[in-house]
């Protein structure tokens, strides 16, 4: 049977008798919030999708529906469940399901593919999958049989639609009064994915009280209330729609949740016209896209009063763009799927709202920013930004390694990025210490996709840079030494892609080289190597 894994996410007691008396754990659950918005909102629509519209009571019967069916399929509570579904209503209720069977939704993206879905399965010892029959053209039947042949273990796959050897969501049944009751706030409710710097994905183990305390705060800070209209656009599997305030502050505050099969505006502008949204998070490109077809659509978008822009940098150039072209409030969001999340406030200045990613949600968001020695700099200047609080974890899941090079000793995450603190604790991003691309919010590790060009006969060396993107922000370019004759740039792509990676992973560009210049100060690292790299291209682009 399975290792039993830490299901409970320990920070010292004292953070717990504090976070508790501050009064941001409350004791709530998932299944606790849900099972009482579904009796005091019952005919309230809770999820629209497809041509699925469900109110909270109905929304509720079909998680317990499900729950009691995961648990008559064999689960056991603790068991963990990886989830790779698109923006359907299902994804919603299929996660609120696993928290009420008392079992751990591990969310993959709809992008991932055998590599990255094994590496979870095996890093979190899942014993199920749960996918849809079909989602953007890919059949995820394939990848669960992939799956199941590399990894045993899981041995329960789930389908939305037709499930052919697989069991079907739809028809799950069990016995609804054997569900277990509602687990410990304090428990891991679910393990969501890291973007990963260094090498592949880790695990980051959320809990009940830390995450509702994030989601019930960014209500407050993101003007969403029962009357609002949220606007899933970005993969609902992101922490950003999921949380800030997400899908689920939505539903925390018994309003509407649209899903948008799409990011695009040709799939979101009609739904925002038809259900009258109010809010939504984008990533910049696509608000800059949104904001440009907005000028020239015939459909109306005038309920929109709050469009977030997060998950990468935002210049001020493009904050004015939203803002002319959508002509809404925008609120800029500077957030990790790890916990802090920073949010310009609704009603901060001009300058404030075009020029910073915000300000923590928490007045106990502990945020230091620090040298290359970990020693404080002043205000002003640009630094490592550390953080710890009560919605940041102390520690991936199952990673100890990586545990020892995220965490300092009194228990700061280190970001990874590089930032200035302005007066009043307004953050600006002005890059990051580590080397992964940022490609329009998708964020990929250098390291990974180098291990996965050097498995390739033809390469000898290769080094994965980030490239300023007039368009994605950044964009990937590998640069690479062949060994013998030189392989076709479009061959390196599809060898990457074969490697069962994300398409988003594979490099958008391949230069090759004769050489990397390591010769200078003889051996560099390859972070300057990186760093050198981007220079030289940068300087004959
Ligand atoms: C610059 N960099 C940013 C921003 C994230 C809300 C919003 C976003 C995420 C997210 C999230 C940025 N400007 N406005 O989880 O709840 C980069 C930073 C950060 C990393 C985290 C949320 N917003 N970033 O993007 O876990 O480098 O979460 O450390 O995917 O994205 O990525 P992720």
């Amino acid at each position: 049977s399975a290792t039993r894994l830490p299901l409970r996410q320990v920070w010292p007691d004292a953070f717990v008798a504090r976070y508790r008396a501050a009064g941001y754990w409350r004791g709530e659950t998932f299944p606790g919030f849900l099972r009482e918005r579904a009796q005091r909102h019952a005919d309230d629509v809770a999820v629209v999708g497809g041509d699925t519209r469900w109110t909270y009571a109905r929304l509720w019967d079909e998680v317990e529906r499900i729950a009691a069916g995961f648990l008559a399929q064999g689960l056991q509570p603790g068991d963990r469940v990886i989830v790779q579904l698109g923006n359907i209503p299902e994804f919603i209720a299929v996660a609120c399901a696993l928290f009420r069977a008392r079992l751990v939704p591990v969310y993959a993206l709809p992008a991932h593919r055998i590599t990255e879905v094994a590496h979870f399965a095996r890093k979190a010892e899942a014993s199920g999958y749960v996918v849809a029959e079909r989602y953007e053209g890919f059949d995820y039947r394939t990848l669960a049989r992939e799956l199941q042949a590399e990894v045993p273990a899981v041995g329960h796959v789930f389908v939305v639609g037709d499930a052919q050897e697989f069991t079907s969501v739809s028809a799950l049944e069990g016995d609804r009064a054997a569900l277990p009751g509602d687990p410990d706030p304090q428990s891991v409710a679910f393990l969501q994915i890291s973007g990963g710097s260094t090498g592949l994905s880790k695990l980051i183990p959320r809990t009940h009280d830390d995450y509702i305390y994030s989601f019930r705060a960014s209500n407050a800070l993101c003007g969403i209330d029962r009357d609002s209209v949220y606007m899933v656009a970005l993969p609902a599997a992101h922490n950003f729609p999921m949380s800030s305030p997400g899908f689920f502050g939505a539903l925390y505050a018994g309003a509407r949740v649209v899903l948008s099969p799409g990011p695009g505006p040709d799939a979101a502008f009609p739904l925002i016209a038809r259900e009258r949204v109010t809010c939504v998070g984008l990533v910049p490109p696509l608000a800059l896209l949104w904001a440009d077809a907005a000028a020239k659509t015939t459909h109306d978008l005038s309920s929109l009063q709050v469009v977030q822009v997060g998950g990468a940098k935002l210049v001020p150039e493009a904050a004015r763009r939203v803002v002319a072209g959508l002509g809404c409030t925008l609120q800029q969001v500077f957030g990790m799927a790890e916990g802090l999340v920073n949010y310009t406030r609704l009603d901060d200045p001009d300058d404030i709202v075009l020029e910073t990613q915000g300000r923590p949600i928490s007045p106990d968001d502990e945020v230091l920013v620090v040298d290359d020695h970990g020693n404080p700099v002043p205000e002003g200047e640009v630094g490592h930004l550390l953080t710890r609080g009560p919605y940041t974890i102390r520690g991936y899941h199952n990673d100890e390694a990586a545990n020892a090079r995220a965490f300092t000793d009194d228990g700061y995450y280190r970001t990874g990025d590089m930032v200035q603190r302005l007066p009043g604790g307004y953050l600006v991003v002005q890059g990051r210490a580590t080397d992964h691309i940022n490609r329009a919010g998708e964020k990929i590790s250098a390291e990974e996709i180098e291990d996965h060009l050097l498995a390739h006969p033809q390469v000898f060396d290769a080094a994965v840079v980030s490239i300023p993107d007039a368009f994605l922000g950044e964009r990937s370019c590998a640069f690479v030494i062949a060994r013998g004759e030189q392989p076709r740039p479009a061959a390196l792509k599809a060898w990457v892609r074969g490697r069962g990676l994300a398409a988003f992973k594979v490099p958008d560009q391949v230069v090759f080289v004769d050489a990397f210049d390591t010769t200078a100060v003889g051996k560099i690292s390859r972070r300057e190597l990186r760093a050198q790299l981007r220079e030289r291209f940068l300087a004959h682009a």
